[in-house]
């Protein structure tokens, strides 16, 4: 299959996909926030919380641009993949970089958990000030990298909640 069908892009809450794992954009902390994070475990109920909590006594939470994987409780994808997209501080801070991680990371750990599909929220783009322009292209570079190089993965979702975002995965895909 070609890459660019195995990739899709929807216009959703990303709470109500179906997929093997969906991905959350956390906090370092990995305890919980706003955003898509506040509606995951809002939706997931206290069973992702009790996991974050036990990884964070292992290792301490979740540095930027990696990614960690729990339950998804009571979602209906099988796993919730966290990852920690970083503040957007003018480029100065190697976000670029760090934001081509958190998509690589989680592209990884779902295929050691032997996920087949998996969906993306756009990530930092909220709270975090990343420039959506800037975030999408290095989103879909980044997956279309990783589908090249690997099989294992047969769908990426693009999972967009908002219009600027929706209209800019539009034009790259
Ligand atoms: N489904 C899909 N996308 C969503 C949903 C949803 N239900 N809700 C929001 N978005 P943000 P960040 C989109 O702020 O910028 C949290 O407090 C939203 O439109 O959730 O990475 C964490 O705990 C935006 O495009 O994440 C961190 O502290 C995108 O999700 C911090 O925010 C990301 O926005 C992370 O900030």
């Amino acid at each position: 299959m070609s890459i660019e069908n195995k990739i899709e892009l929807l216009k959703a809450d990303i709470t109500k996909i179906k997929a093997d794992a969906i991905v959350n954009a956390a906090n370092t902390s990995l305890l919980g926030g706003g955003g898509v994070d506040g509606a995951i475990h809002r939706a997931g109920g206290p069973d992702i919380l009790e996991e974050c909590r036990k990884i964070v006594a292992r290792q301490g939470g979740c540095k930027t641009g990696e990614a960690v994987i729990t339950t998804a409780g009571r979602l209906p994808a099988k796993y919730v993949i966290h990852t920690v997209g970083p503040v957007w501080n003018d480029g100065k801070y190697q976000e670029e970089e760090k934001l081509a991680n958190c998509y690589k990371n989680s592209l990884w750990l779902a295929v050691n958990n032997n996920c087949k599909t998996i969906a993306f929220p756009n990530i930092s783009t909220g709270v975090y000030r990343f420039p959506k322009k800037e975030a999408a292209r290095i989103a879909v570079d980044t997956v279309k990298d990783f589908l090249s190089e690997t099989n294992q993965i047969e769908k990426v979702i693009f999972v967009c909640f908002d219009e600027e975002n929706y209209g800019l995965y539009e034009t790259l895909i």
